[in-house]
């Protein structure tokens, strides 16, 4: 066979540097974000939300485990900081906001009545969802939450549809979409990516990076590790914040906000998190030693970070046993509605579950 006359130029003589992420498109970005300056009440009312997830999440646990709730549950115990700092940036009925099936947290920050989330829960006809969606698939279109959805990275495809109605209607709102960091892996996430930027809607992606999917940490399934580099091929500015410090959230959220509010198009907020019970209810966690659980609890965890915050402002030991003993109390009593709450009716089964007319 002859030889080829022209040969292929060596690596050597073309090989260039490659621009740093980021620095070969010559447009704005969003500043780094200062942790949020919160007034005293400011900070009663980030305790208070946390710790009634916190227990709200405990008590689900322990009604699983007496068999009231059926199906799939995941417990938020670990990222409260993440939902309660976002959606204390949001302004409600105008902003809406979507997530997967790790949603209880994201709903009680967004203020709705953990009584009908705990029906839901244990699939009661007074539930968010009469009862029939569960855990994962809890809904409140008059609080703008669009979901509670079981589909690993579905919610960011519908997630940019809701950015679309906001920018379509012209409301001035805005759409935060959840996800974990197993979802950063699915590919509808980099289509959403691609039609956001494109038509600059108004978005945040918030990644949950709580280090763990369903069964292997993000380091060993993720060929890019720091993820709020995920957006940047899409020209979509991120962020890497403090997800176990409410303040770090919130002043990251803050802003995004402005941020998409000017028009600028989406942005990523990659939240460093940490789950501390298993993925579902049943999970032998083979993933990762006790130790390493047990120390992010002593160091990192978000309510006793927030509660040095608190000690700092003047606010006394008493005060936050009080908010603790009312946040019992509220708990116990939404798991006794729900426990004598009725079952759906039977002819519930054929309603909700088809749009017949339009
Ligand atoms: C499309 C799809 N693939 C797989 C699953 C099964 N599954 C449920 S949760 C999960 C892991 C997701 O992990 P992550 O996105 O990090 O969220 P986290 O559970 O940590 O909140 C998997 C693989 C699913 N529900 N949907
Ligand atoms: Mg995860």
């Amino acid at each position: 066979m002859a030889k080829p006359t022209t040969p292929r130029p060596s690596r050597a003589r073309t090989k260039k540097a490659a621009p740093p992420v980021g620095a070969d498109h010559n447009r704005p970005r969003p500043e780094a974000p200062a942790d949020y300056k919160a007034s005293r009440e400011d900070l009663l009312e980030f305790y208070r939300q946390m710790v009634l997830i916190r227990r709200f999440e405990e008590k689900a646990g322990q009604l699983y485990g007496l068999g009231f709730i059926g199906g799939f549950c995941h417990l938020y115990i670990g990222q409260e900081a993440v939902a309660v700092g976002i959606q204390s940036a949001l302004e409600p009925g105008k902003d809406s906001v979507i997530t997967g099936y790790r949603d209880h947290g994201h709903m009680l920050a967004y203020g709705i009545d953990p009584k009908v989330i705990m029906a839901e829960l244990t699939g009661r006809e007074a539930g968010i969802s009469r009862g029939k969606g569960g855990s994962m698939h809890m809904f409140s279109v008059d609080h703008k939450f669009y979901g509670g959805h079981g589909i690993v990275g579905a919610q960011v495809s519908l997630g940019a549809g809701l950015g679309f109605a906001h920018k379509y209607r012209g409301d001035g709102g805005v759409c935060v979409a959840y996800f974990g960091d197993g979802a950063a892996n699915q590919g509808q996430v980099y289509e959403s990516f691609n039609m956001a930027e494109l038509w600059k809607l108004p978005i945040i992606f918030v990644i949950e990076n709580n280090q763990y999917a369903m069964g292997t940490s993000v380091n060993r399934s993720s060929a890019e590790d720091q993820l709020y580099r995920r957006g940047e091929s899409f020209r979509i500015p991120g962020l890497q914040v403090n997800g176990m410090d409410v303040l770090a959230v919130r002043g990251a959220a803050e802003e995004a906000i402005k941020w998409v509010k000017e028009g600028n198009g989406p942005i990523l907020l990659e939240m460093k998190t940490y789950r501390y019970r298993g993925h579902s209810m049943s999970d032998p966690a083979k993933y990762r030693s006790r130790e390493e659980v047990q120390e992010v609890r002593e160091k990192s965890d978000p309510i006793e970070g927030t509660k040095k915050y608190l000690e700092a402002a003047g606010i006394s030991e008493e005060e936050l046993k009080k908010i603790d003993q009312e946040i019992r109390k509220i708990v116990s009593d939404a798991a006794d509605f729900a426990e004598s709450s009725p079952e759906p009716d039977l002819d519930e089964l054929y309603t909700d579950v088809l749009v017949e007319q339009y």
